[in-house]
């Protein structure tokens, strides 16, 4: 499979320079793209193209990901297979029966001669919905073992069924809703792969055949309700984890990376990081904590001696707070960042003032706003003692992993719970008193 979609359409009419904006509802701007148009494609942009480009990609078929037109959904499928006896043995040649990703175990386990368990360790198996594509290889002309192929996403939706699509215009991610306003087109696709030719007003019973076949899909294939809220609203409603939330977590050094869906959730609320320390001399220095990359993320560091939070908004602006103060030397150090939510500018941009401390002497605070939706979307997990992938600021002191040296991490804790900071550094005084 050369994809799972058509190319695609989230970088909106002038495209963007850093796609997380989009996943946090933040609309690009044309002046700020324009300036880093000479960086487009290097390190400093995670950059997209505008949609018009994606229509072009897609060219002949119409729109791109998001929408069941062939723009969204038709990609190439290769198949090497040096055995393959009947038509094939010809090589190079070309099917055009409808097939789905959903086909390729079934192809791969027909080939095989393998039947797939019914169950595996006493649980019942989901069925296949795929069929085998292995006869189109062998039979050039044979028709579409596929009959019928179900669509819908982020709002849209479409059927195929023996020749004919149907499809609807919804726009995507919108929040519009209003599904009963939606227009369904009609296209012949066996004659028409373009879908350029609306003929849903001359064969209404057509249409009305595959759009009520549709519905009988969608509650077969739990496609109830529709759903075309927004990107930041689907990717910050809570879904179910591995661990339930809590109130604190603790990280320790030297572990994998941390990822996003499983870390701490900071968005739009008050949270404390406190690293504790051992350093025995002046001169510690690189990451305490960090989460993210400088296309959005925030970090606790070491430079110069000093203590350093960073919290860099979607790769907008770096928000930076530093120490005013030498950092202490000595054993069970506590080094913290505490961020008190005042406010929310627009909803969901947090707003407050971020506090430095050392154990509970206050050494720098400033305002800063916290981003409404995730730093990424994979990778650039939460690190202790390092900051790994890409840096969440070019301020650190030393290379990549931008390690702390110097001195000793032995836990960071993060804590949502709200509570104001001098009753935490207490309540960790007073643990570290009992250890
Ligand atoms: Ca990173």
């Amino acid at each position: 499979m050369v994809s799972d979609n058509g190319a695609s359409g989230e970088g909106g009419p002038d495209g963007s320079i850093n796609e997380m904006l989009f996943a946090n509802g933040i609309p690009d701007d044309m002046q700020t793209n324009l300036a880093m148009i000479d960086e487009l494609g290097g390190t400093r942009t995670y950059n997209h193209y505008p949609n018009g480009w994606a229509m072009a990609f897609n060219t002949p078929f119409k729109m791109w990901k998001r929408y069941e037109f062939n723009g969204g959904t038709a990609d190439p499928c290769i198949i090497s297979w040096p055995s393959a006896t009947g038509d094939a043995a010809g090589r190079g040649g070309l099917r055009h029966q409808y097939h789905h990703a959903i086909d390729i175990v079934p192809t791969i386990l027909d080939t095989l001669g393998v039947e797939a368990p019914e169950t595996i360790k006493g649980h019942v198996q989901s069925r296949f919905d795929g069929v085998s594509m292995r006869y189109t290889v062998e039979m050039e002309s044979a028709p579409s073992a596929r009959k019928t192929q179900f669509y819908s996403m982020l709002g849209s939706r479409g059927i195929w069924h023996d020749g004919w699509k149907a499809v609807t215009t919804h726009p995507t991610l919108s929040g519009w809703s209003h599904f009963n306003d939606d227009t369904w087109e009609l296209y012949h696709t066996d004659t028409d792969r373009a879908e350029l030719r609306d003929l849903g007003a001359e064969h209404p019973d057509k249409l009305r055949e595959l759009v009520n076949l549709w519905y009988a899909q969608a509650g077969e294939n739990d496609a109830f309700p529709l759903d075309d809220r927004s990107a930041l609203e689907i990717i910050t409603t809570p879904r179910p984890q591995l661990a339930a939330p809590q109130n604190r977590y603790a990280y320790f050094p030297d572990t994998a990376e941390v990822p996003e869906q499983q870390a701490v959730n900071v968005r739009n609320r008050s949270y404390t990081i406190g690293a504790l320390v051992d350093i025995p001399a002046p001169g510690a220095e690189g990451v305490l904590f960090a989460h993210g990359s400088r296309f959005g993320g925030h970090a606790l560091y070491v430079k110069d001696n000093r203590l350093h939070y960073v919290y860099n908004f979607v790769g907008l602006v770096e928000q930076k707070i530093d120490g005013t103060e030498d950092l202490p030397v000595g054993e069970n150090l506590i080094l913290s960042a505490s961020f008190d939510k005042d406010g929310e500018d627009p909803p969901g941009v947090s707003t407050g003032v971020l506090s430095l401390y050392h154990g509970d002497n206050k050494v720098a605070e400033g305002r800063i706003r916290t981003q409404p939706g995730m730093f990424s979307l994979a990778g650039e997990g939460l690190c202790v003692g390092r900051d790994s992938g890409e840096a969440v600021t070019a301020d650190y002191p030393n290379g990549s992993p931008h390690r702390f040296t110097g001195g000793t991490i032995k836990r960071v804790a993060v804590d949502v719970s709200g509570d104001p900071y001098v009753d935490l550094e207490r309540e960790a005084q007073a643990m570290l008193a009992r250890e």
